[in-house]
């Protein structure tokens, strides 16, 4: 058995995040696919207990241990491994500040919209999505500007902050309806980037499931 099992599914950017940092750090890990969207296995009392009492993907195992929050996840092995971690408190908490910022606003809103327009059966309501449009317009301006002066989001070196927040945005355009990239010249720089760093690969390629019923 590996050292690491991945709840996960390929259509999940909050799974991605994690999935994308084992490989990065050249972990001996394993993806475990949870069945989101024909089952519904994260909604099931059977997961709730045994796996994630929060009925959520990604959930990390590590022995004994099941940890679910990709923040508290990308911290964990930040902290194990020495690779991606921020440096000191300042740099901590920094990173701390922006996993919070992208799970509620960057890639909180990215999700939902993406699931709802691509996903949901019936497809989400034109008013929610778009009010979600404009609340990840506003957030990705904010990313964008950090981006502009830096070429990752704590400085000169790629960390934890950052393999948070591409979580949703190597997903093809199409799912979107909207071309982040194209929008934002600095994020299109940064994914560039990180896609550079050795180990990167595509969700679609790193987390098992896609394409959907196949
Ligand atoms: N903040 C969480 C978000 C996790 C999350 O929302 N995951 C989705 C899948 S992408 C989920 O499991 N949703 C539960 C459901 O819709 O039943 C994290 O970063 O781990």
């Amino acid at each position: 058995m590996s050292e690491y099992q991945l709840y996960c599914f390929a259509q999940s950017g909050n799974a991605y995040r994690v999935a994308l940092m084992l490989n990065l750090i050249g972990a001996d890990w394993e993806p475990i696919w949870i069945d989101f969207f024909g089952k519904g296995e994260q909604r099931t009392p059977a997961y709730r207990t045994e796996v994630n009492e929060m009925g959520e993907a990604p959930v990390l195992v590590h022995g004994a241990r099941k940890l679910s929050q990709s923040g508290v996840i990308l911290t964990y092995l930040a902290e194990r491994s020495g690779k991606f971690a921020p440096q000191g408190e300042d740099e901590r908490l920094e990173a701390l500040r922006w996993i919070i910022f992208d799970n509620q606003k960057v890639n909180g809103f990215l999700g939902p919209f993406r699931f709802l327009r691509n996903f949901a059966k019936p497809p989400g309501d034109a008013a929610v999505l778009g009010f979600l449009k404009g609340r990840i317009d506003g957030s990705l301006a904010i990313v964008d500007k950090r981006l502009s002066t830096q070429p990752f989001m704590l400085g000169p070196r790629p960390t934890i902050a950052d393999l948070s927040l591409v979580a949703y945005m190597y997903y093809p355009a199409e799912e979107f309806g909207f071309d982040i990239a194209a929008e934002h010249k600095h994020i299109a720089a940064w994914l560039e980037r990180v896609k550079a760093l050795p180990g990167w690969k595509h969700p679609y390629e790193l987390m098992p499931g896609h394409p959907l019923n196949s």
